[in-house]
């Protein structure tokens, strides 16, 4: 079975999602570091465009956003699981809530000037300016929460989290699932990257005993990867054959149609190639790239627009 290589970076939240679920799975896994700010060469030899945070590559198959990841590694680890069939709709609700609301509420609140500045203490002026014009290029027409606003929002939403702790250890049970993974992250991020900014957490105790019990369940067993040696592996690879053959036509765009796809928010750069599987919940790009050969870029419906390319 080919390698997982997750290409990430180690402050971001995203990532520490995957690479918790890499450990709760007791996954082995190669870890590829990329830039936090574009340029990103190597990351667009893959992915064809796509420039978030992280992806998953499994050969020639290149995996974008993380709630398609955690349906790959589903499906290559099945236990622990992700989806607990009494829960499976409401999971992945609230994981999407988290992926979403949560996570821009708590990232308004850690990143005032109070905790930019701890996160930023000491890095060079230049490389501030190009990282704050860098995210302000990605989130172009969306709506930035005020900190105060964010931060009576976070609170809010911190002691509906301590209420759902109230009677069991994970938020939907006895076992972490793909709700507490994505609940954790943002929080992660306030606590382990703008320390400075995690009193938030003193009125709800218990939502940090959780936090322990997640981070116990560490990142798996990692080892280093150059991504020139991941181009090069998938350059060497043959794309995974499509097992899933049901198309679901939305846009009326056949397969075989040279198609553009993007994210629908934060990150407007988009992949194109031949769309070769529509499923019920992803689409998969086939594309050919110089240094990585024939790839196939696989995308969640949800979060994404499909566009025929003239
Ligand atoms: N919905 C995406 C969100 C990914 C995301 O926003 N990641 C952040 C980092 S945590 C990002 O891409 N930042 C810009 C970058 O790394 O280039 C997912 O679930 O993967």
């Amino acid at each position: 079975m080919s390698d997982l290589i997750l290409h990430h970076y180690p402050s971001s939240p995203f990532s520490e999602k995957v690479r918790l679920i890499l450990g709760a799975k007791k996954l082995a896994w190669k870890s590829v570091h990329i830039p936090m700010v574009m340029p990103k060469p190597d990351v667009l030899a893959l992915t064809g465009g796509y420039r978030r945070t992280p992806f998953l590559q499994v050969g020639a198959d290149i995996y974008c956003d993380t709630a398609l990841i955690c349906d790959v590694l589903e499906h290559r680890q099945p236990l622990p699981s992700l989806y607990p069939a009494a829960e499976k709709g409401l999971a992945r609700i609230v994981a999407q809530w988290a992926d979403s609301t949560l996570f821009w509420a708590a990232m308004a609140h850690n990143l005032q000037p109070k905790g930019a500045a701890s996160m930023f203490e000491g890095m060079p002026p230049e490389a501030l300016k190009a990282f704050a014009a860098d995210r302000g290029a990605m989130s172009q027409g969306m709506t930035r929460l005020r900190p105060a606003d964010a931060t009576a929002a976070y609170k809010s939403y911190l002691r509906r989290i301590a209420h759902m702790l109230d009677q069991n250890p994970f938020l939907l049970g006895d076992a972490p699932c793909v709700a507490d993974f994505a609940v954790y992250h943002p929080l992660w991020f306030t606590r382990e990257r703008t320390p400075v900014m995690a009193d938030i957490f003193h009125a709800t105790p218990v939502v940090l005993e959780w936090m322990d019990r997640m981070a116990a369940l560490g990142h798996g067993q990692s080892e280093r990867l150059s991504s020139t040696d991941a181009i090069a592996l998938a350059r060497a690879s043959t794309p995974a054959a499509l097992h899933d053959e049901y198309f679901q036509d939305e846009h009326g765009i056949a397969l075989g149609s040279h198609v553009s796809i993007t994210a629908e928010s934060f990150g407007p750069e988009p992949t194109e190639g031949e769309l070769i599987s529509a499923t019920r919940t992803q689409f998969t790009l086939r594309r050919t790239d110089e240094r990585a050969g024939t790839v196939h870029v696989h995308f969640p419906r949800v979060g994404f627009v499909l566009r025929a390319v003239k």
